[in-house]
C-alpha cells in the first residue's frame, strides 16, 4: 500500500496541472550541463557537456559534448555527440562548457579543454558543414591558453567560451572565470583580432553569454558561489555595461547553474543546469529550460526554475 501510494505521488509529480508530461529536466538517459543553443533554420540545436562522473565521483569527468534538436522546445532529438575532447589533439580531456555560431554556411564550435602541455585550461575552436557535426579542430593549436592571460593565478580562469556575432558581422569573444575577458575574432572566426580585453565588474564567477534582444546587448552570467544567474546591459557587445540583477537563484544540490538564453519563434527562453535528475549532483548535473518573456522595458524578469517547462511552440520553419 505504501509502496503503490509512493509511485502515485511520483507520476503526480510529473505531471502539471494541466496534465502534460514534465519536461525538466530535459534529457532523463544522461547527465548533462552547461548548456548552449544555436537556432538555426527554424530548428535549437542544444550543446550540452556529458556529465560522467560516478555517484560518489568527486571532479567532473566530462569526454564528449551532446547535440540535441527540438523543433518546438518540447521534443527533442537526440543528435549523438558532435565532438569530443579528444578532437583537440593538443588537449588532456575535459570537455567543459562551448558555444557556437554560423558563418559562410559553416559553424564553429568553441570550447573548454585541459591544455596537454601548457599548464591550464584552454579554449579550442572546431568547423563542421552541419549544426550536428562531425566538428574537426579547426587551427591545430588552441585559440587562447592559460598563459595568454595573467589576470589571476589559477588555471582555470580561461573557460567558457560565448561567441557573438554583431549585425555588422564582428565577431566576439567572451569567456573567463573569475575575470571576464572579451576579444575580437577575425573574419575566419579562427584567430583573435587585437588585445584581450576585461571588463571590471564584481563576483563575475563564470559563464559569460553574450545576446541581442530588440537592439540592447544582454551580456549574462553566474555570479556567486554557489551560483546565481546575473544580467547586464549596455548598448554595444563591449558595454558600457550596467548591472540589471539576478534572474535565477543557486541550485540546492551542485553550485553551478550555467545559462544560454536564446529567442525562437516569437518567444524567449533560458537554458541552464541542476541536479534534479535522480542521482544528480556537483559533478551530475541536467540541462533544463524555461520559457520567458522580457519587460516592457526590456528587463529581463526573475525566472523560477519548473517541472514542466515550456509550452510546446511549433516551428513552422522547421524541418
Ligand atoms: O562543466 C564544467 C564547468 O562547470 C563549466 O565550465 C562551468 O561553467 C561550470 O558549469
Amino acid at each position: 500500500m505504501i509502496k503503490r501510494a509512493a509511485v502515485a505521488a511520483g507520476a503526480a509529480a510529473l505531471l502539471t496541472a494541466a496534465g502534460a508530461q514534465a519536461a525538466n529536466p530535459l534529457f532523463p538517459k544522461l547527465f548533462t550541463a552547461d548548456p548552449s543553443a544555436y537556432v538555426d533554420n527554424g530548428t535549437v540545436y542544444l550543446y550540452v557537456g556529458h556529465d560522467e562522473a560516478a555517484s560518489k565521483g568527486r571532479d567532473y569527468l566530462m569526454k564528449e559534448w551532446r547535440v540535441y534538436s527540438s523543433c518546438d522546445m518540447k521534443n527533442w532529438t537526440d543528435r549523438g555527440s558532435p565532438l569530443q575532447a579528444s578532437t583537440f589533439k593538443w588537449a588532456k580531456g575535459q570537455a567543459w562548457a562551448a558555444d557556437v555560431t554560423k558563418r559562410d554556411g559553416k559553424y564553429y564550435f568553441y570550447s573548454t579543454v585541459d591544455h596537454a602541455t601548457i599548464p591550464g585550461f584552454a579554449i579550442g575552436v572546431a568547423v563542421s558543414d552541419s549544426p550536428t557535426g562531425p566538428f574537426v579542430d579547426a587551427r591545430g593549436s588552441a585559440l587562447v591558453t592559460n598563459d595568454m592571460t595573467r589576470q589571476t593565478a589559477i588555471t582555470w580562469d580561461d573557460i567558457d567560451p560565448a561567441i557573438f556575432q554583431d549585425d555588422d558581422g564582428q565577431a566576439y569573444l567572451y569567456w573567463g572565470n573569475t575575470v571576464l575577458k572579451y576579444a575580437k575574432l577575425k573574419p575566419n572566426m579562427t584567430e583573435l583580432d587585437g588585445p584581450i580585453q576585461t571588463v571590471g565588474m564584481d563576483m563575475f564567477t563564470e559563464a559569460s553569454y553574450l545576446h541581442k534582444h530588440n537592439g540592447t546587448y544582454y551580456l549574462s552570467y553566474s555570479r556567486n558561489f554557489p551560483e546565481e544567474t546575473a544580467y547586464m546591459t549596455g548598448p554595444s557587445a563591449t558595454g558600457p555595461w550596467q548591472y540589471r540583477g539576478t534572474i535565477m537563484s543557486k541550485n540546492a544540490k551542485v553550485k553551478t547553474i550555467h545559462q544560454a538564453i536564446i529567442d525562437f519563434n516569437g518567444k524567449s527562453y533560458i537554458f541552464y543546469h541542476n541536479a534534479k535528475l535522480p542521482g544528480g549532483g556537483e559533478y551530475r548535473r541536467s540541462v533544463a529550460v524555461e520559457e520567458f518573456a522580457y519587460n516592457a522595458d526590456g528587463t529581463i524578469p526573475f525566472i523560477k526554475q519548473t517541472a514542466e517547462g515550456p509550452a510546446a511552440n511549433p516551428s513552422p520553419a522547421c524541418k
